[in-house]
């Protein structure tokens, strides 16, 4: 059985065969990177540079400082880009269960599949906590997920240093580095995180998302999906409906209570006006009359400006049931004990050994 079959993602196709405007289309959607590596490689750096923010915490660490997989979103050009950054799923000091728990979240975050998985090394030399770090990423994500690969270098200034441009560097290597580009069909691209040249270092992020781009349009707009993800975007989204529903009981309620409120001020109106009318004269009553179709008037307008706020309150809930649930990846347990379960049964449904220490979690 084939655990991670790559799954064409029919609205996509839907989309690009009605509409010839395929590359407006494309560019409007939204682009899911993971970023991976050991720490001190520069995922974190790399993906303040991705979205010309700084969002993510770098620092001069010998430990991880991403403790958590993380999701930031930005527009840029021409996207929507979220960039999940993963700590170091190989760190030695991180338990194996802390390591699984990080990875089911970084499912959960890059659902319903990421765009890409972006590699990031430091130039150099290509180490043996490296090597192991890619054996146990494609053993967890499947050798498919490599069709999805791409290797960003940073501290590419180190070999301009040494006016060397990266293509050299890379002609310089054979074994596993050369393996390893081989593997991702030459997907890769360098940065200098540390650029102080914002249009030099934005040319450099452009080139990475462009070879992005090029290789989803080249895979007619497929994302990385497995079973395990497929798996964890079913309890995404049950639990997305869940809020959603819950968000849109609420305004059912509001509404019900704006309703009501406006129908006794009315009433209310209505019936001083009637009381008053019969002890006045008729000037008076005409002055009255007038008030109160002012009045009237003013509660109509006050009553639709809060229908206009409850339509548009109704019409975010989708857009606020998903923020919320990706928080709740980020931060909470409860879904992401769900995700995990959801994952495992998968995975035990008579998968390979490799994903044996998923289950080992549970
Ligand atoms: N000189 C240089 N330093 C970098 C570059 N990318 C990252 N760094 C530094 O390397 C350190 C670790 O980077 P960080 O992004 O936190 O790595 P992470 O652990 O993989 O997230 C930080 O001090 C960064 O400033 C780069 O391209 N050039
Ligand atoms: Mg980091």
């Amino acid at each position: 059985m084939d655990i991670c079959p790559d799954v064409v993602q029919s609205n996509y196709l839907v989309q690009t065969s009605l509409d010839n405007s395929h590359n407006d289309a494309f560019l409007k959607r939204e682009l899911r990177i993971v970023l991976l590596g050991i720490t001190g490689a520069g995922k974190s750096s790399s993906g303040n540079a991705i979205l010309g923010q700084k969002s993510f915490v770098s620092k001069v660490c010998s430990s991880s400082v991403t403790s958590k997989c993380l999701e930031k979103k930005t527009t840029r050009f021409g996207h929507d880009i979220v960039i999940i950054d993963t700590p170091g799923f190989c760190d030695t000091h991180r338990s194996e269960k802390e390591i699984t728990k990080e990875i089911v979240r970084c499912i959960g975050l890059s659902s319903p599949g990421p765009h890409a998985f972006v590699m990031v090394l430091k130039v150099g030399r290509f180490t043996k906590e490296e090597q192991a770090k890619i054996a146990k990423v494609k053993e967890v994500f499947g050798q498919n997920m490599t069709n999805y690969l791409f290797v960003l270098f940073t501290r590419l200034e180190d070999l301009e240093a040494d006016e060397q441009t990266l293509e050299e560097f890379l002609a310089q290597n054979d074994g596993e580095l050369k393996e390893l580009i081989d593997e991702c069909g030459d997907r890769c691209t360098g940065i200098n995180n540390n650029e102080k040249d914002a249009k030099v270092k934005e040319r450099k992020v452009k080139k990475l998302i462009d070879m992005i781009v090029s290789n989803v349009e080249k895979n007619d707009g497929r994302y990385y999906t497995s079973a395990m993800m497929e798996a964890a975007e079913k309890i995404i989204l049950k639990r997305q409906e869940e809020l959603q529903r819950k968000k849109e009981e609420e305004v059912r309620q509001e509404r019900e209570k704006v309703k009501r409120e406006a129908d006794e001020k009315l009433a209310q109106l209505e019936k001083e006006m009637q009381k008053k009318q019969e002890t006045m004269m008729e000037q008076e009553r005409e002055e009255l009359r007038k008030r109160h179709e002012e009045e009237l008037k003013r509660i109509e307008a006050e009553r639709i400006k809060e229908e206009k706020r409850l339509t548009e309150k109704a019409a975010k809930a989708a857009e606020e049931a998903r923020h919320q649930v990706r928080e709740e990846i980020t931060q909470g347990e409860t879904i992401l004990n769900a995700i995990g379960r959801s994952v495992v049964n998968i995975v035990s449904k008579g998968v390979s050994d490799a994903y044996g220490w998923i289950t080992s979690w549970f």
